[in-house]
């Protein structure tokens, strides 16, 4: 293993969808049926180390300070696999990673997670820092991982059938725009309908994904013309519709998944109260009951406290654009 550190550690941050990746045009590849463009939030970051070892006689991976899961290992084995195939060495690695933020907070930590692995497993083997291969790889394992390789405001278009080398890339700088994204976390509880699982079955059963895959793409575009201009008045219905759309699908899917709950339902009507009251934010969701409110950085404290104050609203969290990924 001459040449190569052997060892690498490498930061990356979750990030949010403000234009939904739901659904795929190749399951084998993970490929997006659709383009989605997400910020990269400060401070939710995930570290994760990965180090070579002669000894071992397969990878081991320690998350947030225990073994991990069968599947979860499996499915970090398989990245490494990956970094292996393109280098030509054969060892084993301990992974080792941390999230540095609530993973109950309806933020994906596999998002920051891949994209910190893939980052800190080619350091490690010696592959040459080449954040599009990186994304490529992030993606692979899982889609919106390969958004958070880079920081601010980030595409992923959608993928080809075959196409192997999709990567995401950035469309601004964290410093374009001072956008705030103010979660309210409603309930401790793992979701019991994962995006994987949720998202084929809104492919094969809701009668509106044609739809989706045909409009999504127009959501987009709006939503990169509103963020161009810096204009949140423009954006946010467009960050709505993008999300509503997304949940209609999962909600008329065979069997119906509904993510929202009781107190979800109480922080969309308080941002809309909030709107009503002049102040202009959106709210967006994910595979999970949590709002994400929307909104620029001179409305944020207005926008916690609201939030804060909504019955079955547990606790809020606030994030801002932050930087792609840091390798050493
Ligand atoms: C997104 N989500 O654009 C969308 C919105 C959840 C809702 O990307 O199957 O974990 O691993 O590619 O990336 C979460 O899905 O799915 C996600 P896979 P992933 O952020």
């Amino acid at each position: 293993m001459t040449g190569v550190p052997g060892r690498a550690r490498c930061v990356a941050r979750a990030n949010i969808a403000l234009s939904k990746y739901w659904g795929k045009s190749d399951d084998r590849l993970n490929l997006p049926a659709v383009p989605s463009l997400s910020v990269t939030l400060e401070p939710m970051r995930t570290e994760t180390v990965v180090v070579l070892d002669d000894a071992l006689r397969g990878d081991t991976f320690e998350l947030d300070g225990a073994p991990a899961r069968d599947v979860e290992r499996a499915r970090v084995a398989r990245l490494l696999d990956g970094v292996r195939l393109e280098t030509g060495l054969s060892t084993f690695a301990h992974v080792t990673s941390r999230n540095h933020f609530p993973t109950a907070s309806g933020l994906a930590s596999s998002a920051s997670g891949f994209a910190a692995l893939a980052g800190a497993a080619r350091h490690a083997y010696g592959l040459p820092r080449d954040d599009a291969r990186t994304s490529a790889m992030a993606r692979r394992a899982s889609a919106s991982a390969a958004r958070s390789v880079y920081g601010g405001f980030v595409a992923l278009p959608a993928g080809h059938p075959g196409d192997d080398a999709l990567a995401a890339h950035v469309v601004h700088p964290p410093e374009h725009w001072d956008l705030r994204v103010v979660v309210a976390v409603v309930t401790e509880a793992r979701k019991d309908v994962g995006s994987r699982e949720g998202m084929g079955l809104s492919r094969e059963t809701s009668p509106y994904w044609d739809a989706w895959v045909a409009s999504a793409p127009r959501m987009y575009d709006a939503i990169a013309t509103a963020l161009r201009a810096k204009d949140i008045r423009a954006l946010g219905p467009h960050v709505e519709q993008s999300f509503t759309t997304m949940h209609a699908l999962a909600f008329t899917s065979s069997p119906s998944t509904m993510y929202f709950q009781p107190a979800s339902i109480a922080a969309l009507g308080a941002l809309r109260d909030l709107r009503a009251r002049g102040v202009p934010v959106w709210p967006t969701m994910d595979a999970g009951p949590h709002v994400k409110a929307v909104c620029h950085g001179d409305d944020a404290d207005q926008v916690e406290a609201a939030l804060a104050a909504t019955p079955g609203v547990l606790r809020t969290l606030h994030a801002r654009p932050g930087p792609g990924l840091e390798l050493d």
